[in-house]
């Protein structure tokens, strides 16, 4: 498989790359792919070395399948380029996601959706995909009503530049910012831009997303997304209310049985899900799983996943496998 990873020198570039690596992803040749400016650039995957080409030039190198996440300007420009080349290729931007004519996929949710006919795949946005992978076998159990969710995000999800920031602040060191306000030792309940409706973009997106994914309207969701001065992955507080009566035992039981899910719940050892244990990994964990006791059919949970993994690389390279074990690409 000639595999194409736009943005190849980014964080959830490099990050697809280790991830491509370790799942033994049948790459028979990488096309390392970033701007103008990294052009000639030398990258290492799995002991070779490649040459960092453009994306006009990538095209002509035909892939069999590009991975794309280098912002939602160059997928809008370059991802029907590709596409029409025979290309298919699996979008980590938002640029196509709501597109109705495009498939928003999480493999363990909703790969069933996918077909011959999808030349362009969208990536959801991380804390959506950490959210769904959980939501699923719940809703398929008891039928969601209402979810009710607040983030705790990685500064690893606006990238480098805040990453800077956070560890330079650390240092009080002078420096480039990637956030209107301090971050360490602050939380900051904005992410991306304000809407004209009071939400952010990125509470719009868990949002609507949701929904998408799961195929199902009728599923309310509010949200309020926060960053804070934490690396490996991102917390997400969850409130479920079910049409259906459930049992705490059958909730847990059906999490473990969940694909992707790793359930982390026992706090007689003071055991649950923490960003610095998620760090590096590829599940989503889940913990925390307790009645709201103060409304009937209503779940409280934690969830932890790191964010450029299965929130971007892992679920990108998981649709790539898709494709493969589908005999789509
Ligand atoms: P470059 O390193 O040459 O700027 P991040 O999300 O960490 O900011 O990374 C963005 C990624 O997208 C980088 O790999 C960047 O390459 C890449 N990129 C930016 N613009 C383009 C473009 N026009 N074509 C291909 N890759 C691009
Ligand atoms: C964040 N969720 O943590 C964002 C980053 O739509 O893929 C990913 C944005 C996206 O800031």
């Amino acid at each position: 498989m000639k595999v194409a990873v736009v943005g190849a020198t980014g964080l959830v570039g490099s990050e697809m790359l280790t991830v491509l690596a370790e799942r033994n992803f049948p790459v028979t040749e990488l096309i390392p792919v970033a701007s103008e400016r990294s052009k000639g650039k030398e990258i290492e995957f799995k002991g070779k070395k490649y040459k960092v080409v453009t994306a006009s030039e990538a095209i002509a190198l035909k892939p069999d399948v590009a991975i794309f996440s280098a912002g939602g300007g160059t997928s809008t420009e370059y991802a029907p380029l590709f596409a029409e080349a025979g290309i298919t290729v699996i979008d980590n931007s938002s640029a196509w996601r709501m597109d109705p004519t495009k498939k928003l996929v999480v493999p363990e949710v909703n790969g069933d959706v996918l077909t011959a006919d999808d030349k362009i795949i969208a990536n959801p946005n991380c804390s959506t995909i950490q959210m769904v992978v959980v939501l699923k076998p719940l809703h398929e159990k008891y039928k969601i009503k209402r979810v009710v969710v607040s983030t705790y995000q990685s500064v690893t999800g606006t990238g480098v530049k805040a990453v800077d920031q956070l560890m330079n602040e650390r240092k009080g060191i002078e420096g480039e910012k990637a956030y209107p306000y301090q971050i360490d030792l602050n939380v900051i309940p904005q992410i991306d831009v304000f809407q004209d409706n009071g939400y952010t973009k990125e509470e719009m997106k868990m949002i609507l997303e949701t929904n998408k994914i799961m195929g199902d309207d009728s599923i309310k969701v509010t949200a309020t997304t926060v960053r804070i001065p934490v690396i490996g992955g991102h917390s997400e507080s969850v409130n479920i209310e079910f049409e259906n009566e459930f049992d705490l035992a059958d909730v847990r039981a059906a999490l473990e049985a969940q694909e992707g899910v790793v359930v982390v719940d026992n706090p007689a050892n003071l055991e649950y899900p923490m960003p610095k244990d998620a760090h590096g990994k590829d599940e989503v964990f889940v913990g925390r799983i307790r009645r709201d006791e103060t409304q009937d059919k209503t779940l409280n949970l934690w969830i932890v996943a790191d964010n450029l993994r299965k929130g971007a690389a892992t679920n990108a390279v998981q649709v790539a496998e898709l494709l493969h074990s589908k005999g789509l690409i």
